[in-house]
């Protein structure tokens, strides 16, 4: 989207940490560094942390307002009231009750036709369509559930550990929608990533298999250690980068460049990534060939009929 309308392509972002930033664009395919987006006050626009956040211009007045999900439930609105300075956020409401979806993510399409734009969300369990019934509503009614999760974190059968085929197709958790029309017929569709984890049946193993599998277990507290071990030194060094004493004695200015040093400390020293990498290969190898659950993203197509 172009935040600044300048006619060249830019980057919006929410994060983990809290905070939405933008990243002009060059017109050189290269981004300017991020800008935090303030409210016209000049207070920091922060609703909340993991912000699943998206630019549109939600109440038509021609500038990108932002909407975004928050890890505990709440769904913001955030006009944008000129000049890329932003308002109060202000909570979306379905039938009159604030919309509760944690883990939120955001899109927009306009999927009954009507010539409003409408909100595509999904979250830890869910993937709804919130119909919009004036430009800029902030109470959005009752949603139409493309998909409703039961809130188990079970894993997930499928048939075979390497291709990962689920027995049933079911989202997993944390549900990040957007809108594309994706097979090219005019009508827009929903395309969703999650994370999940997945249970495939146990298989029998060949005796090189044993061996690789008895081997790995042998290795895998080691290089467990080695993951720890890596971390704790790199926390001093971040600490050190931040000049804080400590975690729990940071100031929130300290906190807020933590990502930041993690990245650098991280870029200076490859062991922390390799030590990573060591683990967490030897790790999925042998839940594969135990058939234990592991961890995976699916991303879902929902074709619009
Ligand atoms: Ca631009
Ligand atoms: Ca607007
Ligand atoms: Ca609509
Ligand atoms: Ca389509």
């Amino acid at each position: 989207m172009d935040v600044n309308g300048d006619g060249i392509q830019d980057m919006f972002s929410g994060s983990y940490t809290a905070g939405l930033f933008y990243f002009l664009g060059q017109g050189d395919g290269t981004h300017a560094d991020k800008v935090s987006i303030k409210q016209t006050s000049g207070e920091p626009v922060n609703p909340e942390s993991a912000l699943g956040a998206k630019m549109f211009d939600w109440d038509g007045d021609g500038d990108l307002d932002v909407i975004t999900g928050t890890i505990s439930g709440p769904v913001y609105f955030i006009e944008n009231e000129g000049d890329l300075k932003f308002g109060k956020e202000v909570e979306l409401t379905s039938n009159g009750e604030a919309i509760s979806a944690p883990d939120g993510g955001v899109c927009f399409g306009d999927f009954n036709g009507d010539g409003l734009t409408d909100l595509v969300l999904g979250d830890d369990d869910n993937l709804a369509i919130y119909y919009c019934s004036e430009v800029g509503a902030t109470e959005l009614g009752d949603p139409d559930f493309l998909f409703k999760g039961e809130g188990s974190w079970e894993a997930k059968e499928a048939n075979d550990a390497k291709t990962l085929v689920l027995k049933e197709p079911l989202l997993g958790s944390r549900i990040k929608p957007c809108v594309t029309d994706w097979n090219g017929d005019g009508k827009l569709d929903i395309l969703a990533g999650d994370y999940t984890y997945v249970k495939a049946p146990a298989k029998d193993l060949t005796s090189a298999e044993k061996k690789e599998l008895a081997d790995l277990e042998e290795q895998i507290d080691e290089l467990a250690e080695a993951t720890y071990t890596y971390y704790d030194s790199m926390e001093e060094k971040i600490l050190e980068k931040l000049g804080a004493k400590s975690v729990e004695d940071m100031t929130e200015e300290q906190m807020s460049r933590y990502g930041e040093a993690y990245s650098e400390v991280m870029s200076e020293d490859e062991g922390m990534a390799d030590a990573n990498e060591a683990y967490s290969t030897a790790y999925a190898r042998i839940s594969e060939l135990r058939g234990e659950q592991q961890t995976h993203g699916f991303v879902w197509v929902f074709l619009q009929a």
